[in-house]
């Protein structure tokens, strides 16, 4: 019998009347809450989703010959449904990349008529237009539908009260995530982004358990509560869902330690579907990928041949159910690995790491790639600082030139010189030992770096807009 089949088939307790649809595996005592899964096939069996999704790979196949960018490429590489044979023939199907969709503005992509589009997102992009996603009624089902299966995996329960400060938008976080608590049951504060002050009073005062929003914002939501005299432990909160920017796992002990909560990450992107393409369980040890509605594979970005599991690579996504626009291969500049391992709390999905960054926010420093993440992780050894920081990049003559300014946090600062001083090294040394390269470091007083609402901003680089890269 496999790990998967032996976790699955544990005892089995019986779900409450609230959540009649929900199986209960009972296979970690030491799960903070109960494990519950929402859907029964996020613990199919591995041979069986890939019968599944060698059929809806097909099928999807079939649905985007209609579409210009795949017609001509299908033609040109001599692929068609008929060829999808087995999971291998993934690899004989072109790749899609942001430039494609771009190329294609605004909606050529769609695979169904303009009158069955029931909802337009988009993200956000560095040439100003955004590059839109469109959805049918049943592709808003699915995505609803997902986002409850990684809620409910990190403790998301109908009786809970959810604050959401995503913004409402074109942005998939929003809605994405609003809807997928709405079919759990849960009730919702739509409180959207910005305001802070109004977020924490509505925190308090309708009660919130869970959290929705990036990881840094709640960063912002503690440092806005400790400076109107709450202590950000004491708020309501117990369960919080980050998604939508990458952060580090010791940037997870600093929340949890901050709001006295537990913190989940979950992962997507708006050309994929939005948020649900995957999210952590109760044991939280990397985030299960939807296997049955996605087939992901981990590439060397430059070779574009997958990498093993545990390597870091390129995520590539290719949607199966997806009707209004489907992607095939869709390359996310996604930097992560992979773990096919089973995890404890049954479900028998692959599942992916953290984003360690991506190749376009990857930072080439005198020929080393360091990525922002990296001098997060140096930021957060260290004590004393906020995981407030902002890099500037610059080339004024030949040699490329970093500063790292980082806030110091409010209770650490100290008109000292001394220990100033000190802080200032230790950040060095560790920002030297991770990356392996020396930048300049200033220590900025508390709250003097811009804040943001959504996805926070980490880079400047001013080597792009002279045209040096
Ligand atoms: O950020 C979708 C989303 C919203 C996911 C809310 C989760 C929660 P986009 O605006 O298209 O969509 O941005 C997608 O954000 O390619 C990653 O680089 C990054 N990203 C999203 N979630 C995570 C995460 C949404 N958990 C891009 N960790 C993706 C790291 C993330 N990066």
């Amino acid at each position: 019998m496999t790990s998967w089949s032996r976790a699955s088939s544990r005892r089995l307790r019986g779900s409450p009347n609230a959540f009649p649809h929900c199986r209960v595996i009972d296979t970690m005592p030491e799960f903070p809450f109960e494990n519950r899964i929402w859907d029964p096939a996020e613990t199919m069996s591995p041979d069986e989703r890939g019968v599944l999704q060698v059929q809806r790979l097909r099928d999807v196949v079939a649905r985007v010959a209609g579409v210009p960018f795949y017609r001509e490429a299908f033609a040109r590489d001599r692929v068609s449904s008929e060829a999808i044979r087995s999971l291998d023939d993934l690899r004989r199907l072109p790749f899609t990349t942001k430039a494609d969709l771009r190329e294609h503005y605004p909606l050529g992509f769609l695979a169904v008529p303009r009158e069955q589009v029931a909802r337009i997102h988009g993200s956000s992009g560095t040439t100003g237009k955004p590059t839109f996603v469109a959805y049918t009624a049943e592709d808003l089902k699915t995505w609803s539908g997902l986002c409850a299966r990684f809620l409910v995996a990190g403790g998301l329960r109908p009786e809970h009260n959810v604050h959401i400060a995503f913004g409402y938008g074109l942005f998939t976080g929003g809605f994405g995530l609003h809807y997928g608590v709405e079919r759990v049951g849960a009730g919702i504060t739509p409180a959207a982004a910005g305001n802070t002050p109004r977020q924490i009073m509505l925190i308090q005062d309708l009660n919130a358990q869970v959290l929705i929003c990036t990881p840094t914002y709640s960063l912002n939501i503690a440092e806005v509560a400790r400076g109107q005299g709450i202590d950000p432990r004491d708020l309501p909160l117990k369960f919080a869902h980050f998604g939508g920017e990458p952060w580090t796992e010791d940037m997870r002990v600093q929340i949890e330690r901050e709001l006295d909560l537990l913190a989940f990450n979950n992962y997507g992107l708006s050309e994929v579907i939005g948020p649900g393409v995957s999210g952590e369980c109760a044991a939280r040890g990397g985030m299960h990928i939807q296997e049955d509605h996605f087939i992901v594979e981990c590439v060397n970005p430059e070779t574009l041949e997958p990498v093993a599991d545990g390597e870091l690579g390129e995520l590539v996504f290719t949607t199966l159910t997806k009707q209004a626009m489907p992607i095939i291969r869709y390359r996310t500049r996604d930097i992560a690995s992979l773990n096919h391992a089973a995890c404890p709390c049954g479900r028998t999905t692959v599942r992916m790491s953290r984003v360690a960054g991506r190749t376009d926010d990857m930072l080439i420093i005198r020929g080393v790639n360091v990525f922002p993440s990296q001098i997060e992780e140096a930021l957060l050894r260290v004590e004393g600082t906020a995981p407030h920081y902002l890099i500037e990049v610059d080339r004024p003559g030949t040699m490329d030139q970093v500063m790292v300014r980082v806030e110091i946090r409010e209770q650490d600062f100290s008109d000292k010189m001394s220990q100033l001083q000190a802080l200032h090294d230790r950040i060095d040394r560790e920002i030297q030992s991770i990356t392996g390269i020396r930048m300049a470091v200033e220590l900025v007083e508390p709250r003097t770096l811009e804040r943001s609402a959504g996805k926070a901003v980490r880079v400047i680089d001013h080597r792009r807009e002279k045209g040096q890269i």
